[in-house]
């Protein structure tokens, strides 16, 4: 029978209160169990809160650099890890191992920035407007965290929110997807071995619908971090927003790539492989549409369509494979559907729009990467995110229309173009409407120390990595001090 993991909860590794399992299974090999968890219920977020609540207490009052100096330790010891923590995402989540050993690194680095951030958490002090009177701020921590990560990248983005939330001094109650709960618990047994105390951090796993909502609801979580849809979002911050609680969200993104007449399209054309079919194309980031200036519009579409032939999509264990599966049935279900609607919205399908099930593809959730042409901004498919390997091509005159068509959408997230012509890369970083605009690279690739979200539908304005994310995961303490030794009236005494 395959291994059962744990919940973390209250210092001690236990089962769900309602004693049930779920199977996580491996995407390229679903006879694979790669080990069952805890399907846990509100109770179990109930003892979590619970714990995380009284360990804060002690936790706040730890100094900040020695917060950070334990975070530093438990990323000394995840870079010792990397490669067998790698070999398991590839089997939980599916993507290759280049890309899963990317996915650990971004954590490692995201414990190095958030140790040295220990002592920073900057703040600002300012001359006051009397005499013999000073005036400062400093950061304080807010409470319990609730995070609710996806299964696309299992580790960096339970890292991102988890991270800073510690070095800030607040206590976390993490619920990770389904789909990714090894990762996850690995992460908490590194902290766990670092020096985090126990009550600080508590994973607890299931559902979204039971463990997720629970979080969500819970009146001593103060603040909530969410990566996912945004359908979910809109009704996890109106639920929290209810509450008073901190929300951040990221959430869906529908990123384009331009690549103008006088781009390199060699250049061009490695960056949307990659953008578009790494990770199989389940990146909030990752390239769902590509804007073509007509000029080079048919010559770059043949010099796609053979690139995908060099594709090959399989198991991310084998290093012969550059595409990995999709993350379960499900997903292909929704792949294909929207396969369905480009299809009959007119859309030309230049190659792909199947499920792979041939030989070694058998027992996995394996789709060929797919490419329309002739995609018009009407179009759902233009307009939705898929969330899979399928890339909509739309032809466009100038640099203008190209701008134009970028921002007819709803999301926000990442945005690239490739073009030699320094007055129009300044204008796209201007003008185009997203978190994140790359100048001659694809949409994917961000660093954890640069603040990372979008703009409109992808989010409600908060950043994750960089500064931005340390300024989420506290709040300012204002501290006025006089020292005139008699009553000073601000506004009153001094005008
Ligand atoms: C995501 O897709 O949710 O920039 C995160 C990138 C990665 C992170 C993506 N570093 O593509």
């Amino acid at each position: 029978m395959a291994k059962e993991y744990l919940n973390f909860i209250d210092g001690k590794w236990c089962a769900a209160d309602t004693g049930e399992w779920f199977e996580n299974r491996n995407p390229a090999d679903w006879d694979e169990v790669v080990g069952l968890f805890p399907k846990s219920a509100k109770t179990d977020v109930d003892r979590a809160v619970k714990a995380a609540r009284a360990a804060y207490r002690e936790w706040r009052l730890v100094p900040a650099p020695e917060r950070g100096a334990i975070l530093k330790r438990a990323g000394d010891i995840m870079v010792e890890r990397k490669e067998e923590l790698a070999r398991n995402m590839t089997r939980e989540m599916g993507k290759v191992l280049t890309e899963t050993r990317g996915d650990v690194q971004e954590g490692i680095d995201t414990f190095y920035y958030a140790a040295v951030e220990g002592r920073r958490l900057f703040s600002h002090t300012a001359p006051s407007e009397m005499r013999n009177k000073m005036n400062l701020s400093f950061r304080m921590p807010i409470g319990v965290a609730g995070l609710i990560t996806p299964w696309n990248f299992p580790m960096a983005i339970p890292c991102w929110k988890s991270l800073p939330a510690l070095v800030c001094g607040n206590s976390v109650v993490f619920k990770p997807a389904s789909d990714t709960p090894l990762t996850a618990t690995t992460l908490v047994e590194i902290l766990l071995e670092a020096g985090i105390p126990p009550g600080v951090i508590n994973i607890v796993h299931g559902g979204g619908g039971a463990v997720g909502t629970a979080i969500v609801e819970h009146p001593d979580i103060d603040l909530i971090s969410f990566t996912g849809s945004s359908m979910v979002g809109r009704q996890i911050n109106s639920k929290a927003g209810a509450q008073l609680k901190r929300v951040s969200l990221e959430l869906g993104g529908k990123n384009a790539q331009i690549v103008m007449d006088d781009g390199d399209l060699d250049l061009a054309l490695e960056g949307v492989l990659w953008g578009a079919f790494g990770t199989t194309g389940q990146r909030c980031t990752a390239t769902s549409r590509l804007i073509l200036h007509e000029a080079i519009h048919d010559r770059f579409v043949d010099m796609l369509l053979k690139a995908i032939e060099g594709l090959t999509v399989g198991d991310g264990l084998l290093p012969e494979n550059t595409v990995g599966p999709l993350i379960n049935k499900g997903q292909v279900e929704v792949v294909h559907g929207y396969v369905e609607i480009g299809k009959s919205e007119g859309a030309k399908l230049m190659c792909g729009g199947h499920q792979l099930t041939d030989g070694d593809h058998a027992r996995g959730w394996f789709y060929a990467p797919t490419v329309f042409t002739g995609v018009t901004p009407g179009m759902r498919i233009f307009k939705e995110e898929i969330f899979g390997p399928v890339l909509s091509v739309v032809k466009v005159r100038d640099f203008d229309e190209a701008v134009k068509v970028h921002n007819d959408c709803i999301y926000g997230l990442s945005s690239s173009i490739y073009t030699r012509d320094v007055n129009n890369a300044m204008r796209a970083v201007r003008d185009l409407e997203a978190g994140i605009t790359y100048v001659n690279g694809p949409t994917i690739g961000a660093e954890c120390h640069m603040p990372f979200g979008g703009v409109k539908e992808t989010g409600n304005g908060h950043r994750e990595g960089g500064w931005p994310v340390y300024e989420f995961y506290s709040e300012i303490k204002t501290v006025y001090i006089d020292f005139s030794g008699r009553l000073q009236r601000a506004q009153i005494d001094n005008y």
